[in-house]
């Protein structure tokens, strides 16, 4: 990584994450649109407190389960993620039998390439996805996120898609496919329309998910079933959002009584 990060920064860990995808833009994996929308994220993770909450737990546990219940779970992998978490995006991949594919919002320029690079770099034996190979179309797309892999997301049951916008999410969840989502924004399309939404850091959310699956792996189908069924999407988000506004009070009620709130930048 170019830049070094004082470890006595007081938003160290959050400039150590903007350097990774400001690296990943650099190597041409990262789109300039993804940092327009990692600079989102960074707000709603300001909101919510920059730590993972029981909410998000829960949520993962629902996604770890789902994806192990899965006939045919896909991975899809953009270029932020590509730049954040390679190498829990490959250890998701072997611990819970996910096919990982590249699906792009802006296709060309070799980001598919370099990101099927860092990929393999960090242990990935398949990837789907890549050039000719993404020669089926999802309709009711208008971006290139709508021409997938045949053998990949096309024939999904399962699709995990970690950041995402909100048209794929829509089309996905309309073709009768579960979406699993990571979004740090609560009120996004993509939250509000998946099936399974972790509002989370991906950062976190990611070693987060691999360690229940490894944890989950050998339950009985009934249990994992039971899992997904005891969780309700719409609940978990009504609670996201309320976890925002709690801390908001409670932060702005600080200011009031003691000068003395959380700091700033
Ligand atoms: O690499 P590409 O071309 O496929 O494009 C990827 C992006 C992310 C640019 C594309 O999917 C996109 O435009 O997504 P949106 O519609 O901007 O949505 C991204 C969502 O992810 C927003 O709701 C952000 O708040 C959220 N987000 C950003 N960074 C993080 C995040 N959620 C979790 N962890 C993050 N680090």
């Amino acid at each position: 990584m170019d830049e070094e990060v004082s470890p006595d920064h007081p938003r160290a860990t959050s400039l150590r994450i903007r350097a990774k995808l400001a690296h990943g833009f650099k190597i041409g994996i990262t789109s300039t649109f993804g940092l327009f929308a990692h600079g989102r994220g960074e707000a709603f993770d300001y909101l919510i407190g920059e730590e993972t909450t029981d909410n998000a737990e829960r949520a993962i546990r629902a996604a770890a389960a789902s994806l192990l219940l899965a006939r045919h779970p896909v991975l899809s992998v953009n270029g932020n993620v590509a730049a954040l978490v390679p190498l829990e995006l490959v250890e998701l991949a072997a611990a819970a039998e996910v096919k990982l594919e590249v699906n792009l919002y802006h296709r060309g320029g070799g980001r598919e390439e370099a990101i099927a690079s860092v990929l393999r770099k960090s242990g990935a034996k398949e990837i789907l996805g890549i050039g000719e190979s993404a020669s089926a179309t999802i309709p009711e797309i208008c971006s290139d996120r709508r021409r997938v892999d045949p053998k990949g997301i096309l024939i999904a049951d399962t699709v995990f898609v970690p950041l995402e916008d909100g048209d794929r999410t829509e089309a996905l969840v309309k073709l009768g496919k579960t979406v699993i989502t990571v979004d740090l924004n609560p009120l996004s399309r993509t939250a509000q329309m998946s099936t399974i939404t972790i509002v989370d850091n991906v950062v976190r959310a990611m070693p987060l998910l691999v360690e229940t699956v490894k944890q989950l792996k050998d339950e009985s189908k009934t249990a994992l079933k039971e899992i997904v069924k005891v969780f309700s999407n719409e609940q978990n988000l009504s609670e996201a959002i309320g976890i925002i506004n709690t801390r908001l009070t409670r932060l702005a009620r600080q200011k009031r009584t003691s000068n003395s709130g959380e700091d700033e930048g």
